[in-house]
């Protein structure tokens, strides 16, 4: 059935028998959505454990911002944001996803207890990154990247985005299992919003199903995104700030289960949790032996 053809078990992480949530906790001063507000070690650690009370089946941690246009924050800065947050909510059982593009920050905080390392560059913007994954065993989530912004947004130009971001992510998956991380340990990501304006960010979810075709368990992250706040405004109006957009979020979510994708990725999960835990409930009352599909004629329709 199309709607459960999404992979859904990754190596070397609970299984979930639904798509899973993955809350946010950015230890920034200046993430677009939530920048500033869990920039301690205690109050990221307890938003955390907030998160997984709310539903939430895995908590990211970052400590460098990639909205457009931010500056990069130094080596020593963003160990010193993300590892003890990684620590203590490991510590505390929590299955804990590192979202980093330096591979001194992904080794240090799988040593800490992360169970996963998220890198929005896919591993291209550290050369390390690859070897570092491989050799802890851990999973990898290989988003679409098409590099820094720095310059304007020049590489966002498609002439079919979704067969192009799923190619380029399928070059991606063969350079990191060439790299040696195991196949079943590979998560791939679309990268909504990077280097992707909203219409290319809506083609994209109306074909999750040609990403899921690469063979990977799908993460999306459409959390509180720009492309949200447009359609949200329509063509003229100011878009409503990031914290408006969580019920726009919730949506994609449901949309997100339903398509079969393994997690998505928000800072809002009490909606998202309700959201995957409703479709996953739906689905299982499907029964298997009355088709619906119009293959299957009058019968299964009535
Ligand atoms: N987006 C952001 C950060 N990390 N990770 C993955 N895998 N996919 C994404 O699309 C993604 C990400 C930017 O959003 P934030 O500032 O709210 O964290």
């Amino acid at each position: 059935m199309s709607t459960h053809s999404g992979r859904r078990q990754v190596a070397g992480l609970p299984h979930w028998d639904r798509c899973a949530v993955m809350g946010v906790v950015n230890v920034t001063p200046d993430s677009f959505s939530d920048g500033g507000r869990w920039f301690d070690t205690s109050t990221a650690v307890k938003h955390g454990l907030d998160l997984v009370a709310q539903g939430a089946d895995l908590v990211d941690v970052g400590g460098e911002s990639t909205r457009p246009g931010a500056t990069r924050v130094d080596e020593a800065e963003e160990l010193r944001r993300v590892i003890p947050v990684v620590r203590g909510l490991a510590a505390e059982g929590v299955t804990v996803s590192v979202d980093t593009m330096r591979a001194s920050v992904a080794e240090r905080s799988l040593a800490a207890g992360a169970a996963l390392v998220n890198d929005v560059s896919g591993g291209l913007a550290d050369p390390a990154m690859i070897g570092v994954v491989a050799a802890a065993g851990a999973p990898f989530v290989v988003m679409h990247w098409r590099g820094f912004l720095e310059g304007g947004n020049v590489r966002g130009v498609y002439e079919d985005v979704v067969a192009e971001v799923a190619d380029e992510l399928h070059a991606r998956v063969e350079a990191v299992l060439e790299g040696g991380i195991a196949a079943d340990r590979v998560i791939v990501d679309p990268g909504l919003g990077f280097s992707k304006d909203a219409a290319h960010d809506l083609a994209l979810l109306a074909r999750l199903d040609r990403l899921l075709g690469l063979g990977h368990p799908l993460l999306v992250a459409a959390s509180r995104k720009r492309f949200l706040g447009r359609v949200l405004a329509g063509p003229d109006a100011p878009p409503p700030p990031a914290r408006e957009r969580d019920a726009a979020t919730a949506a994609v979510s449901a949309l997100s289960a339903r398509a079969g994708a393994w997690a998505v990725r928000v800072h809002e999960v009490r909606a998202s949790a309700d959201a995957v835990r409703v479709v996953h409930a739906i689905q299982e009352a499907r029964p298997d032996d009355h088709p619906t599909s119009p293959e299957h004629g009058a019968e299964g329709a009535r």
